[in-house]
């Protein structure tokens, strides 16, 4: 069963060489921790990287959301992701027609395909999507076999409108675009079809230093603890984000979050 295999295990069963990639690097840096790095600031950004680097296996960033974002920001990151090995995932969420997510990946001013390992991707548009972000790629004839998405597949945020039957709809997807999928972004493990998809978990924050840990941030997010959203939920990547960004130190955060996630991994593949 999926959930039961190691990352190792798993990545032997990818069709999707970064999905294969990103489960090796779990594995051997022992990590499944990502960190979103939602901070205003280039600088903070990539000093944040920089900290959490050891920690991590993945950081995820929306770019857009920056005050001074210059092109010197993707190979500045790409650098830190180097020297500390995680991948780096844009959580562009594109949700247009091929044409245009072709052209949001891979032009304007963020030129997100020429630093970004992962984006992530709403399943509405179908396929298409797909063909779009893959063309783009194939266009600029470059990093075809470097990139991948994930695909949106549930919302941890209060009320969302990704019912059960558009959960199915995008695990669907997924399945039929290994090709550039990596894995879903999703609440629960139910209905991922091959072992080989990575399952992105986000609304993740735990109470640290004897805090009360929270379950919502007052905008619609939903928490649950580490323990909860490997064991329960299925999680194979989790994604905390204020969870470190709030704490008085990042780094220190980061390694207590990591911590936490290993251990209920290893619980969950032993015996
Ligand atoms: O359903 C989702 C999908 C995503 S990618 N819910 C989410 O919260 N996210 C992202 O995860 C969100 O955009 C943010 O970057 C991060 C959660 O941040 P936190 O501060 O609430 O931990």
């Amino acid at each position: 069963e999926r959930l039961k295999m190691t990352f190792d295990a798993r990545a032997e069963k990818s069709t999707n060489m970064m999905s294969a990639r990103l489960l090796r690097l779990m594995a051997t840096k022992r990590t499944n921790l990502c960190v979103a790095g939602d901070l205003r600031s280039s600088a903070a950004v990539l000093r944040l990287a920089d900290a959490v680097g050891p920690y991590i296996c993945v950081f995820k960033t929306h770019v857009d959301a920056l005050d001074d974002f210059s092109g010197q920001f993707g190979p500045q990151l790409c650098e830190i992701a180097k020297t500390h090995n995680f991948l780096i995932m844009e959580d562009r969420k594109f949700g247009d027609i091929g044409n245009t997510v072709s052209l949001q990946y891979g032009a304007g001013n963020f030129s997100v395909a020429a630093w970004a390992d992962l984006v992530t991707v709403h399943a509405l548009p179908g396929p298409g999507i797909i063909d779009g972000l893959v063309s783009c790629l194939e266009t600029h004839r470059a990093h075809l076999k470097d990139r991948a998405c994930f695909i949106v597949a549930e919302m941890s945020c209060k009320d969302a409108l990704t019912t059960a039957s558009y959960r199915s709809e995008a695990m669907k997807l997924a399945e039929t675009r290994v090709d550039f999928v990596a894995g879903v972004v999703s609440q629960s493990a139910s209905g991922i079809p091959s072992p080989g998809l990575i399952q992105l978990t986000p609304g993740v924050r735990a109470g640290v230093n004897g805090t009360p840990q929270s379950d919502s941030d007052g905008l619609g997010q939903q928490y649950n603890s580490p323990r909860h959203v490997v064991l329960e939920r299925g999680a194979d990547v989790a994604v905390v984000g204020r969870g470190v960004t709030e704490a008085p130190d990042s780094a220190e955060a980061a390694k207590f979050y990591r911590d936490l996630l290993w251990e209920a991994y290893l619980e969950r593949v032993s015996e």
